[in-house]
């Protein structure tokens, strides 16, 4: 396995057939394949998703984001509430040393919020990342297809799931 892995990784450094892997470093926090998903044309929000990795050896904590395509960008989590999911904004998003985070469908992300325009799948938007000691990251969001990487049969974007298409907290 670490080999496929290996070769996957020098696969995606040489750029051969991985056009849409692509990360980032904001000193010892890497931000690995910042991506997502298209929304349709009546959608308020959107949700976006990364992965940092703290190569140093002190905590670094990712503190907030922004980025022109909306109004607004909040560090989210879902909850699951008596079976109901929900989603709150987080504290800034502790990574510590030698640790991969992974914000990820049905998990923490960042919510688009009041996007100007309907994300296309393809499309790059420009975000900025936050972090309290490594300081702002410019990265880019790639958008990729509205069913990408979708959690299977969690009820995510279900009936009583929550569905980044829909305003947020509207279920109470
Ligand atoms: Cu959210």
């Amino acid at each position: 396995m670490k080999r496929i892995l290996g070769i996957a990784a020098a696969i995606a450094l040489f750029g051969a057939g991985t056009a849409l892997a692509h990360s980032y470093k904001a000193g010892p926090i890497e931000i690995g394949h910042p991506w997502a998903r298209a929304t349709a044309s009546s959608a308020p929000n959107g949700g976006a998703y990364l992965s940092l990795t703290n190569t140093g050896t002190t905590e670094d904590h990712l503190v907030a984001a922004s980025t022109p395509a909306a109004e607004k960008a909040e560090l989210h989590t879902h909850l699951n509430e008596n079976g109901v999911m929900k989603m709150r904004e987080v504290p800034p998003i502790a990574i510590a040393p030698g640790e991969t985070v992974k914000l990820a469908p049905g998990g923490l992300h960042i919510m688009l919020l009041g996007l100007k325009q309907p994300l296309e799948k393809g499309a790059r938007i420009p975000m900025t990342l936050r972090f309290e000691k490594a300081g702002n990251v410019d990265v880019e969001i790639a958008v990729e297809a509205a069913g990408q990487a979708a959690p299977a049969a969690d009820g995510h974007m279900g009936a009583g799931g929550h569905d980044h298409n829909a305003a947020p907290a509207q279920k109470q």
